[in-house]
């Protein structure tokens, strides 16, 4: 177990779709933070309330080995991380809290515009291209279906036409994307969005305390949002 601590650590995003809105809405809870020089670490002023400033990626992984308390991440790679964990037998170490109100995308199965999609039973011996191989995984093993993940960790969305898969599984907001490469939405595998995520079980120090007051205030404001 990680040692005990007296200032609380959320990891939030570098940068990129969540960073600002995630610091936004912490600012809007009352926090504040002294800058550090190489900005990875922002130092809390207002509260102990420190921000570690990572890849998404990394956020499950941090709240994991109790180096982070808290984590605003999308629902989908806290949901991946999860599942690939637990494909492996490694035990829940992190759960979603609260749904924030943005980010919101959905995970979805994307075909070439000229199949006639016809459902799930059309995906046995494909080829799916996915940076989601756990969810995809699990959502074909819950139908029965005999596909082949083929994990791909950027451009997914090029694959069918290199020719390195047969359809996608893939984040989808506008749709801009898909229709740009010639696909079609066809089944949603996880509706995201941002979310606040902990630890499955809350330290027993001065955390504890800062934890339960940090999710109240983001309860006023989430909910004044809405
Ligand atoms: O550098 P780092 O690893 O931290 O960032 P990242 O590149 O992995 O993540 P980033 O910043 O792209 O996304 C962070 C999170 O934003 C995701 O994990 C989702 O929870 C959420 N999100 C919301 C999205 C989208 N909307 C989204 N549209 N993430 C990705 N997309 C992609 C989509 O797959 C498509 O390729 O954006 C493209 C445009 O989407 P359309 O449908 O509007 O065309
Ligand atoms: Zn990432």
């Amino acid at each position: 177990t990680a040692p005990a601590r007296d200032r609380l650590r959320i990891a939030i995003q570098k940068s990129g779709r969540l960073a600002e809105p995630a610091r936004s809405l912490l600012t809007a809870c009352g926090l504040s933070w002294r800058q550090s020089r190489d900005k990875l670490f922002c130092y809390g002023e207002s509260l102990p309330v420190d921000l570690l400033l990572v890849r998404d990626d990394d956020i499950p992984g941090l709240i994991a080995d109790g180096v982070c308390d808290f984590g605003i991440v999308g629902r989908n790679e806290l949901d991946e991380q999860g599942a690939a964990r637990r494909r492996i037998g490694l035990p829940d170490a992190y759960q979603a809290l609260r749904g924030l109100n943005f980010g919101q995308c959905r995970l979805m199965l994307a075909v070439p515009d000229e199949w006639d999609w016809q459902g799930v039973q059309q995906l046995a011996g494909k080829r799916i291209a996915t940076s989601y191989p756990a969810i995809l995984a699990d959502w074909l093993a819950e139908r029965g279906v005999d596909a082949q993940v083929v994990e791909l960790s950027g451009s997914v969305e090029i694959a069918p036409r290199l020719g390195t898969a047969d359809l996608i599984c893939d984040l989808v907001s506008s749709g801009a994307t898909l229709a740009a490469n010639q696909l079609k939405p066809v089944e949603t595998l996880l509706e995201s969005e941002a979310v606040l995520a902990g630890p499955v079980k809350t330290p027993d120090d001065a955390r504890a305390g800062l934890m339960a007051m940090l999710l109240r205030r983001l309860d006023g404001v989430v909910n004044v949002q809405d």
